[in-house]
């Protein structure tokens, strides 16, 4: 397995021959029995000659690359270019992302690898689990600043599970760069955003993420290059994000709630007027809904990803059909043990239970495979 550590480079002389050589020396001969390690620095043309050491250290290693970018691109516009250059030049199966400060402590490189063989396809390198850690010496500010924009992510984007939403310590498989290349290539990323906006992609695509904890340390050369404008980009895309995601779901409920009314309709005039048995009659209903549901999701709720072409359309309708077939053995069933167990009188309640558990289902198989982004 080919490793690329990603190195992304501005104004770094003082620390990047430093942590090449660590990597070289301490690390790499303990990986090289398995792994085929390699450094990528990614450096912007930075005027203090970060790109002359590498160079140097190039005649030494032959395993360390350098991607040189004519002007400064930014954080995600380095890791942008650079995991295109390891992906498609240097056909790397992994990647790591790392900062040239020594704030993230090379020793734990072989845990990101163990949790990639693992199976998962991208390791965060945590300060928010058990036995990680953000500085001591932080003031008080800085460390609930940190602590606080974490769990604001994660109540904003109602997924708890992972703890270290911003870190710049990751492994991750090439096969994930790619699903995710050609959004991250939005300028909205150019920046420290992009370490936001690829771990929700990569959430939300259902790829699996592991964290692995960290002590992130201070930097004792040089600058950061982190400026205020992170925490409002930041903010504005957690909660843009979240509210184009709600929409639809908005959107489907808006639809569901039609087909209900249809459903629930048609089950009334079905058992009242023509004298058909409500498990029956509530199945019939289904199908008048199911044909209303996904016109109307089609056009409006997943416009974004519509069916047009007829024939997709027969296919996925299709498959609609038999993913609320689901739904309406559901009703069926429901409506039959409700009736065995409790009599009649009640179906409208078993009738309404039913509907709650199809309608998740069914929100789940839709977002999954019929309008798959
Ligand atoms: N190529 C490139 N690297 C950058 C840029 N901005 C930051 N970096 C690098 O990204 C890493 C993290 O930046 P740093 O300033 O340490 O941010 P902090 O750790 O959040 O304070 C360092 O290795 C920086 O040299 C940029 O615009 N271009
Ligand atoms: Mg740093």
């Amino acid at each position: 397995m080919k490793v690329v550590i990603v190195i992304p480079t501005y104004n770094e002389k003082d620390n990047i021959g430093k942590l090449a050589s660590y990597l070289e020396t301490k690390i790499f001969p303990k990986l090289k029995k398995e792994f085929d390690p390699h450094i990528l620095i990614v450096d912007d043309s930075s005027p203090d000659g970060t790109a002359d050491i590498v160079r140097t250290l190039q005649k030494k290693y032959k395993n360390i690359h350098l991607f040189l970018n004519k002007k400064k691109s930014g954080l995600g516009g380095a890791y942008l270019k650079g995991m295109s250059y390891a992906t498609d030049k240097l056909k790397a199966d992994v990647m790591f992302e790392m900062d040239a400060d020594f704030s993230h402590d090379p020793d734990v490189i072989p845990q990101f690898l163990q949790k990639i063989k693992e199976g998962n396809d991208l390791v965060l390198g945590s300060r928010y689990i058990k036995g990680g850690s953000i500085p001591k010496n932080w003031g008080f500010h800085r460390k609930l600043f940190s602590i606080l924009g974490n769990i604001i992510i994660q109540v904003v984007l109602t997924h708890f599970a992972i703890r270290d939403w911003t870190t710049g310590y990751r492994a991750l498989r090439t096969e994930l760069f790619e699903a995710l290349r050609a959004e991250m290539k939005k300028r909205e990323f150019s920046g420290y955003t992009w370490q936001i906006g690829f771990l929700h992609k990569t959430v939300r695509k259902g790829f699996k993420v592991a964290e692995v904890p960290i002590h992130f340390v201070d930097r004792e050369y040089g600058k950061s290059k982190l400026g205020t404008e992170y925490i409002k980009n930041t903010l504005f895309y957690i909660f843009t994000i979240r509210i184009q995601e709600l929409k639809q779901i908005i959107k489907f409920g808006i639809v569901g709630l039609v087909g209900f009314i249809i459903n629930f309709t048609a089950l009334e005039v079905f058992h009242q007027a023509f004298g058909i048995s409500p498990d029956n009659a509530a199945a019939l209903g289904a199908e008048l809904a199911i044909i209303s549901n996904f016109t109307l999701n089609n056009i409006w709720t997943f416009k974004a990803q519509k069916i047009t072409k007829p024939k997709q359309i027969a296919a996925k309708f299709v498959q609609f059909n038999v993913a609320s077939l689901g739904a309406i053995i559901i009703q069926k069933v429901t409506v039959w043990i409700g009736m065995q167990l409790f009599g009649d009188s009640l179906y409208r309640l078993y009738f309404l239970i039913a509907v709650a558990i199809g309608t998740g289902l069914n929100y789940m198989i839709y977002t999954k495979f019929i309008w798959k982004k």
